[in-house]
């Protein structure tokens, strides 16, 4: 559908961007040039501008006008691709009011820490439409509110998941915009992936308060390897076939790499925000539950964050 639209009216693909955070801002930067990108808020009745900047890791700053449409507005009627960048417990309220409105061939692609919402997205998807699933380790932060910067290079994934899969055309599209991308047939064991190095780096660093790269320290070991061989359990109960030696040397080199952050999940408990520990080490819990496996580490980390939220 969308190469016959392509085709026929050769217009840009219109793309929609849902949660303008660190990652959804520096996306919608790349994706400019090839699809027609606009931004989409449930905090506007109105169709509005904003102007936003990037400066990219070459130290360069763009600046570019980027379009903010209210999530009932009729416009999202021609959205062609919508990728939603919120938090994993933001989802489904975020999809919610724009399922309503989405044409027939729209193709949803949720980009976010954890895993689950998409299990309950599938169901609600028309046939004609397609849900992928993408992870992505580019660094970005912001000064202010609508300026990001680009801090680090990392790969991009995305895999169909359901429903009609996005065309050859767009999915190119996608791959000529985001540098170091790459389309899986396979995006399943490399969510999981990311799921181990957060399951690992999230929840630890939240409760001893501490940076990303001391985790490391001989005295985590025990609890990192429970974390890991509960999950591997789960995994391979799920049918997901995962590289244990690989994503075990992942887990430790994304520690490296990011030695002096904290952690997203420390951040939010130190803001008094919502964690994600539910999409994180409690989405193991849930998972190992319908295969009535114990997972007792990732089933107490997940205890503590929800407590000292609460
Ligand atoms: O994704 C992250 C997060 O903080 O949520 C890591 C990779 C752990 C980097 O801090």
């Amino acid at each position: 559908m969308l190469d016959k639209v392509e085709q026929v009216t050769g217009r840009k693909p219109k793309l929609g961007i849902v949660g303008a955070g660190n990652i959804g801002q520096l996306l919608a930067f790349q994706l400019a040039e090839k699809f027609d990108v606009c931004l989409i808020s449930h905090r506007y009745s109105a169709p509005t501008e904003k102007q936003m900047s990037l400066t990219s890791l070459s130290q360069d700053i763009s600046e570019q006008t980027f379009k903010i449409l209210p999530s009932n507005h009729a416009a999202i009627s021609e959205l062609d691709i919508v990728l939603v960048c919120v938090k994993a417990y933001q989802v489904i309220e975020a999809i919610e009011p724009l399922l309503l409105h989405l044409p027939s061939h729209a193709h949803l692609i949720l980009m976010h820490n954890g895993m689950g919402p998409y299990l309950s997205i599938v169901p609600r998807l028309k046939v004609t439409q397609g849900l992928s699933l993408a992870t992505t380790s580019q660094g970005a932060y912001r000064d202010n509110q609508w300026h990001v910067t680009h801090s680090g290079n990392g790969l991009t994934q995305f895999g169909h998941i359901d429903g009609t899969p996005l065309s050859p055309q767009a999915k190119h599209l996608m791959l000529q915009s985001i540098p170091n991308s790459e389309w899986v047939s396979e995006i399943l064991p490399a969510l999981w992936q990311k799921l181990a190095i957060n399951a690992v780096i999230n929840p630890l660093t939240a409760l001893h308060q501490c940076l990303n790269g001391d985790i490391a320290l001989p005295k985590f070991q025990p609890t990192v390897q429970a974390i890991l061989t509960e999950l591997f359990d789960v995994a391979k109960a799920e049918g997901i076939t995962l590289d244990q030696t690989e994503t075990e040397r992942r887990v430790f080199e994304v520690i490296k790499l990011t030695a002096s952050n904290r952690s997203s999940m420390q951040q939010d408990v130190n803001s008094g925000r919502q964690t994600e520990i539910e999409y994180i080490n409690g989405f193991i819990e849930k998972q190992a539950k319908k295969h009535s496996i114990d997972c007792p580490v990732n089933h107490s980390l997940c205890a503590e964050i929800t407590a000292l939220h609460q």
